[in-house]
């Protein structure tokens, strides 16, 4: 796929926006499988992260920054409100263009936008303690939190139907009976696999059109690698990635993070018996997301918290299964069977959530829970004391 620094003069790109200093070195950052993201750095010692949105992906590349800036305005004021220390590290900053917007076009018609860098941060791609699981699901339950307030008419539908898991399994569906590249044979048990399940994908979506299940502004890019944490502390700083923030459910937050937080290995790994969930570190997440958005959680929302995890799981390698099919199109990748590993990865940890489901039912009913005033630094291995 595109290495945009081969094509793009990333320093005039960057000078478009109120930089300071000129640039002295950029590099393609970041593990995102969409847009186009470079680490910037400049003759003043600033940090800067530059990105190309995706306009394949992203249609309308302007509304996903009226949305984007309707959403860091609201989580700034929330922030002042709350006399938040060290403000300026726990929420993402746009760097304005010259011209006073929030992005740039290009001559050949790419929208770019930049961020200042966050200095001393970290990101992780696999969990390694409930600690961390913890507090990244705090991370992601608070940032609910912030945007609780903010009408979910606010924001446009960046992209249609996102999390529609019934739409994504019928383009799945549409993918093997045009099978463009000849592929279908080959997933034939991927497939089975897939309709084998089809009555799980409209669950949800049924819930909610009964109005069962609200309507929320969630960011439906939950992954663990989109928080950012305190390199020195290990405390986790603010969640990035906003281009999906729009109204969802919020079993596709906790079930996105249950699909990248609760599991032995990343999403990619080929061999897949490797591939399981991590009891200790579903429960780590079930008590951080509802420590920080528990509150504010419907009876329903609550039970579907567990399901979303596994219904989430499965969409993931029903897009990559459609992605592989029609021929790698969406989805960066790095080998010709690069998706087929992911989709059956992906459907490796359906498996065995599904051997597990019931027991996570039982943690996030039973899950009190902590106070919102949860305190990192003393509290956190108490309350995960009781985890072990
Ligand atoms: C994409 O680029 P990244 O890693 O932030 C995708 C997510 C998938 C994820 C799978 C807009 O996110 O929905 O869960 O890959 N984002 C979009 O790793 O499709
Ligand atoms: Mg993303």
């Amino acid at each position: 796929m595109t290495q945009a620094s081969q094509h793009h003069d990333i320093p005039a790109i960057c000078h478009r926006f109120d930089m300071q200093g000129e640039v002295i070195q950029h590099r393609p950052y970041g593990n995102g499988h969409i847009n186009d993201t470079f680490l910037i750095q400049s003759t003043t010692a600033a940090t800067y992260i530059l990105q190309r949105i995706n306009q394949h992906v992203f249609k309308q590349p302007l509304s996903v920054m009226s949305n984007i800036e309707r959403v860091l305005g609201h989580w700034q004021q929330v922030l002042q409100a709350q006399n938040t220390h060290a403000a300026h590290r726990k929420c993402p900053q746009l760097l304005p263009a010259r011209d006073g917007k929030a992005y740039i076009i290009d001559a050949a018609g790419n929208v770019w936008r930049m961020f200042h860098y966050i200095d001393g941060t970290r990101t992780i791609d696999v969990i390694e303690t409930p600690e961390q699981a913890f507090l990244a699901a705090k991370a992601f339950g608070q940032f609910q939190q912030y945007l609780a307030a903010l009408p979910t008419h606010h924001l446009a539908e960046t992209i249609p139907g996102f999390h529609h898991t019934r739409n994504r399994f019928q383009a799945l569906i549409h993918a093997i009976d045009a099978d463009t590249h000849g592929r279908a044979d080959e997933v034939r048990p991927e497939i089975a696999f897939v309709l084998a399940r089809e009555s799980d994908t409209g669950q949800l979506l049924d819930l909610q059109a009964n109005g069962e299940l609200p309507e929320r502004v969630t960011h439906n890019d939950t992954k663990i690698n989109n928080v950012l944490f305190d390199a020195e502390s290990g405390e986790p700083l603010c969640v990035v990635d906003l281009d999906t923030v729009m109204p969802g459910l919020v079993a596709y937050d906790f079930g996105d993070m249950v699909r990248t937080a609760a599991t032995t290995v990343i999403e990619d790994e080929p061999d897949v018996r490797r591939v399981d969930i991590r009891m200790d570190l579903f429960a780590a997440l079930a008590r951080g997301y509802l420590s920080s958005a528990g509150d504010s959680l419907s009876h329903n929302e609550r039970h579907s918290l567990a399901f979303g995890g596994k219904l989430i799981t499965l969409e993931q390698g029903i897009r990559f299964l459609t992605d592989y099919l029609q021929g790698d199109r969406y989805y960066k990748t790095r080998y010709a069977q690069h998706n087929l590993d992911r989709t059956r990865n992906q459907f490796a940890l359906v498996r065995a959530i599904e051997a597990n489901l019931p027991e996570m039912e039982r943690i996030v009913t039973t899950s009190l829970g902590l106070t919102r005033k949860f305190d990192f630094h003393h509290k956190v291995h108490k309350e995960l004391e009781a985890l072990q």
